[in-house]
């Protein structure tokens, strides 16, 4: 059989685990969209490309395949450029196909046309071209880059004619796998397994990379086995349930969260960082533990895919290399003594939970308590970028890694919609919940019709206060005049209606947990507007 260069591109994502694309076609993207439905991929029409990314991204956090995002060339690709940031900052391996004018025609035609490479450059792990006869080798390495180290997205351009050109070669073999590498025992090894038996104080920082490496079950048996409490970055949350007696739950951006947890690092004498990419955290978090040489002083072992270049911390000792098998060998005649034995850690849970109340009457802490009881533990939840999310993040309890996503890196507004929507297209079964803020919805707000297209029952939580909540609180806090971060009211219960959903009103918990009543069922939509006072979070995080 004859296959196009935009088959074999389609064949090879098909290869990797993808099985849906999202975006929106121009003319010349038509024969990669055409050849990814050949290839088996579900194709979903968007209403913006920025979308279209974060449904992609919904998907690799149900697969762990790479997400797929397709756009035309010029404007197509522009309005993709937030989403590919994000993929980049929130380690999202997203493979990014445009299409592109043909070299020879771009010598003489400036329409819709720049560099797309150029403008991707910073955002990107790598951009690539297809060539006429090595359409192969080029996915094989754009998929490698996008999946190996800390992931990302990688960019594919398609030239028109080559897409729809037949390739003479036949394609060569999918590459394998990469093996996981661990650090080998040495000397310095030895001191990390020696320093860590003698710990009276030991606290793990788990972060993200152990969703990218998948080995949450390793990280949660080792920590459990030798009675090591940890805290989590909000990505991180569930790895060790957050209920549990030795979690911290997350951390990272509420200052009330960082006055309990950040004294106990401090406290800490030995530290242990899975995973931790402090690309999600607040400058709170730089530079709060103070490595030491000296026996009885803070020790700080870190384990992590790439080496340390970002400075926010230090440590005594870096191994970079796959995490489950280091804990393994870590875990090779290791025992750890009785820790903590203060009561230091249950005391920091209960100071949690003093600072965090979920028993309100009615408020932004009373919305998620109502929508965690209505969901299940594998059920999962997004959330968008504002004052909603700091407190949403501190109260979800998570029991099960990857139940709560949301752009904790890059922090862009407009991502918990179309983050569910995908999560949901991938995972049908589950359920799952999109908590936003008025004014990050209404950055989204189309694509509601696409969510009424795929008829399915994603429940969309809105914290209705008519304003920039986060930043209002910053404006104020530094004493300044409240100028363009109020804005009126807009109906969004008949705005769902109107775009094919079911729109509800929820004033207190009674009418939130009516509007939640069989929300999770059936082919459409449910969108609450969950009215709270302007103001609503001052003192709650
Ligand atoms: C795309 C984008 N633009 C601007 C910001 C800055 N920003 C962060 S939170 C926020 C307010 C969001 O308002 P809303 O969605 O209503 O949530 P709330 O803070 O009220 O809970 C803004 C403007 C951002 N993070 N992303
Ligand atoms: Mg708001």
């Amino acid at each position: 059989m004859s296959l196009t260069a935009a088959d074999i591109l389609a064949q090879r994502l098909f290869d990797a685990g993808c099985r849906h694309a999202f975006g929106i076609p121009g003319g010349e993207v038509l024969s990669v969209m055409h050849a990814l439905d050949h290839a088996g991929l579900e194709i979903v029409l968007t209403k913006h490309e920025n979308g279209a990314g974060f449904m992609a991204e919904g998907t690799y956090h149900r697969t762990g395949a790479p997400g797929v995002l397709f756009a035309t060339l010029g404007p197509g690709m522009a309005n993709a450029y937030n989403v590919i940031a994000n993929a980049h900052q929130d380690r999202v391996p997203l493979v990014f196909l445009t299409g592109r004018v043909d070299d020879f025609d771009a010598a003489s035609y400036t329409h819709q046309v720049f560099d797309h490479a150029k403008a991707l450059e910073p955002v990107v792990k790598g951009s690539f071209t297809l060539v006429d006869g090595a359409v192969d080798r080029i996915v094989d390495k754009a998929l490698s880059l996008a999946q190996s180290g800390r992931p990302g997205p990688v960019h594919i351009d398609v030239p028109i004619s080559l897409a729809a050109k037949i390739q003479e070669n036949t394609p060569k073999l999918w590459q394998p796998a990469y093996l996981p590498s661990a650090p080998s025992e040495s000397p310095e090894f030895k001191e990390v397994r020696t320093r860590l038996a003698q710990a009276k104080r030991p606290l793990a920082v788990l972060g993200l990379e152990i969703l990218s490496e998948g080995c949450e079950a390793d990280v949660k048996e080792f920590l459990l086995k030798h009675g090591i409490p940890s805290v989590a970055t909000y990505k991180g949350k569930g790895i060790i349930p957050d209920d549990h007696a030795l979690s911290l739950g997350g951390a990272g951006l509420s200052p009330k969260a960082d006055k309990v947890v950040l004294p106990l690092l401090e406290q800490s004498d030995y530290l242990l960082l899975i995973g931790y990419d402090p690309i999600e955290m607040r400058h709170g978090w730089q530079d709060v533990w103070q490595p030491c040489k000296q026996p009885g002083q803070q020790f700080v072992a870190e384990f992590t895919l790439e080496p340390n270049l970002h400075g926010m911390h230090r440590a005594n000792f870096t191994f970079t290399g796959s995490l489950a098998p280091a804990l393994n060998t870590l875990d090779k005649g290791l025992t750890v003594g009785p820790v903590w034995q203060e009561n230091e850690i249950s005391s920091a849970k209960s100071g949690l939970a003093s600072a965090f109340p979920a028993d309100e009457e009615w408020g932004p802490a009373a919305i998620v308590d109502e929508v965690r009881k209505a969901m299940p533990d594998h059920g999962i939840a997004s959330v968008d970028s504002g004052a909603h999310r700091i407190l949403q993040s501190q109260l979800w309890v998570c029991r099960q890694p990857h139940t709560l996503i949301q752009s904790s890196a890059l922090c862009t507004m407009g991502c918990a919609l179309p983050l569910a929507m995908g999560a949901k297209v991938a995972s049908p079964d589950v359920p799952v919940v999109a908590f936003t803020g008025d004014a990050g919805l209404e950055m989204i707000l189309g694509e509601l019709s696409t969510l009424r297209d795929l008829k399915l029952p994603v429940v969309v939580v809105v914290f209705v206060d008519e304003s920039l909540a986060l930043i209002e609180l910053k404006q104020r806090g530094s004493g300044r005049d409240n100028l363009a971060v109020d804005f009126g009211g807009t109906d969004f219960a008949a705005l769902a209606d109107a775009m094919g959903g079911r729109g509800l009103n929820a004033r207190n918990r009674t009418e939130m947990v009516a509007a939640l009543d069989g929300a999770f069922e059936g082919d459409k939509f449910t969108l609450i507007a969950a009215h709270i006072d302007r103001k609503a979070y001052d003192g709650k995080f």
